[in-house]
């Protein structure tokens, strides 16, 4: 049994205010290719499809393309999506009829009965190989949140439903290997991602605890992390990363699939097949920060734009600058540089006179890491930032309402 593990497209992500269609058709064209050439019985597609509940009409039109073909041209292919949480659970779910029709199972919200119980059996679904001995069963969990699980947190709750959809699995199929679809933070695997980015870890922060929820299944296959890696000390739950890379924090990250060879006996095999994303991320310098005049001139190697070139395959470009001011003209004379050559300026990050880099988060995964915070002092120390002066009362209480409406729900916020 053949698997593809895939997750995180963000399709119809927007970097830095540069769309990114022809980054994402780049890479499903390579995906297409991928399958013409493994032949997998089965494509996992752990979550974050798109990188926001509405997609814009052009993010969609490229996956249904891309799934028209892929249908198309692989007749056996069994294709599973489920929710990350970036994508709209109900939307999926809403389309789920239509996904069916054209071979695509979907998964987007826990399913339960008129009483309220979890309809555990909805979310298996049993493939076959090309021997009739080939036999491998998808439990393919949706993106859960806190009032999905029971439990005393999010995570405790959520490995314990995994369990017993594992557990399920295996009393409905004797013997039958059973690959686990999650989008999850696991235990384990924060100290590496705060290493790759120079953070202190954070402390609070738990990830679900994956030991014994693993010892049921030949394969987890997990999303949500957009860095190929496995859990610690195991080898088969891993993530395979994200189409591609969605903050500068990520540069260094690697991009791909995982293919994954399931044997009858339940043993799994996996091999990272490696893509290169159309359009890098730069950093300049490439390690820390350099003077004003040394950035310029680095800019200026690269190649002129020619007259009615597309700017579709320019890398995205990040500057350093260690500057104790950063004069306006400075910065204008950088951003005409990279106007007339074939880069695409995300930003300039001034370095503070210490050597420190001021803090940023424009990641998603950075967000959630910083979920567990406070707040709202996050927001009156970005507002501090950005205005220089303390956040007005006034614009404090909006902020509150805003976060408790972000909470709640809007209707509960209003009833209240
Ligand atoms: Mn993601």
């Amino acid at each position: 049994m053949k698997i593809i593990h895939t997750a995180d497209w963000h399709i119809g992500n927007v970097f830095h205010q540069h769309e990114r269609t022809a980054e994402h058709a780049h890479f499903l064209a390579w995906l297409l290719a991928m399958v013409r050439s493994e032949r997998p019985d089965a494509l996992l597609v752990v979550g974050d499809v798109f990188d926001n509940a509405q997609p814009a009409p052009k993010a969609e039109k490229l996956l249904w393309e891309f799934l028209d073909r892929l249908t198309q041209e692989n007749p056996q292919l069994r294709i599973i999506i489920t929710s990350g949480n970036h994508d709209s659970a109900a939307r999926l779910e809403a389309q789920a009829a239509l996904y069916r029709r054209i071979g695509v199972q979907v998964r987007g919200i826990l399913p339960r009965d008129e009483g309220g119980r979890v309809l555990l059996d909805d979310l298996y679904i049993p493939i076959e190989g090309k021997d009739a001995d080939d036999q491998a069963v998808i439990v393919a969990a949706p993106y859960l949140r806190r009032g999905d699980v029971g439990g005393n947190s999010l995570e405790e709750g959520a490995a314990q439903l995994m369990k017993d959809l594992l557990k399920g699995a295996s009393k409905k199929w004797k013997g039958v290997p059973v690959v686990l679809m999650a989008h999850v933070f696991v235990e384990g695997v924060l100290r590496e991602l705060c290493e790759d980015r120079k953070i202190p870890v954070i402390k609070g922060l738990v990830g679900v605890d994956m030991q014994e929820v693993a010892l049921d299944a030949a394969y987890v296959a997990l999303g949500h992390i957009h860095k190929p890696m496995a859990a610690e000390h195991l080898e088969n739950v891993r993530y395979c990363g994200s189409a591609v890379p969605l903050s500068f924090g990520e540069k260094a990250y690697k991009h791909g699939v995982n293919v994954v060879e399931i044997s009858p006996d339940g043993g799994a095999a996996v091999r990272f097949e490696e893509y290169q994303p159309l359009c890098p991320l730069l950093s300049i310098p490439q390690q820390g920060a350099a003077r004003f005049e040394e950035v310029l001139d680095e800019l200026k190697r690269f190649p002129l734009c020619e007259k009615g070139s597309s700017a579709d395959g320019c890398p995205y470009v990040e500057i350093m600058v260690a500057e104790k001011t950063a004069e306006p003209a400075q910065l204008r004379a950088l951003q005409a540089e990279a106007d007339r050559r074939q880069v695409r300026l995300c930003r300039i990050v001034r370095v503070n006179a210490d050597g420190t880099r001021p803090a940023y988060a424009d990641s998603v995964e950075e967000e959630e890491l910083c979920a567990p915070l406070n707040v709202a002092k996050l927001a009156r120390e970005a507002y501090k930032r950005c205005f220089r002066e303390d956040m007005p009362d006034e614009t404090a209480q909006l902020f509150a309402e805003v976060k408790r409406e972000c909470e709640q729900g809007p209707s509960e916020a209003a009833a209240k």
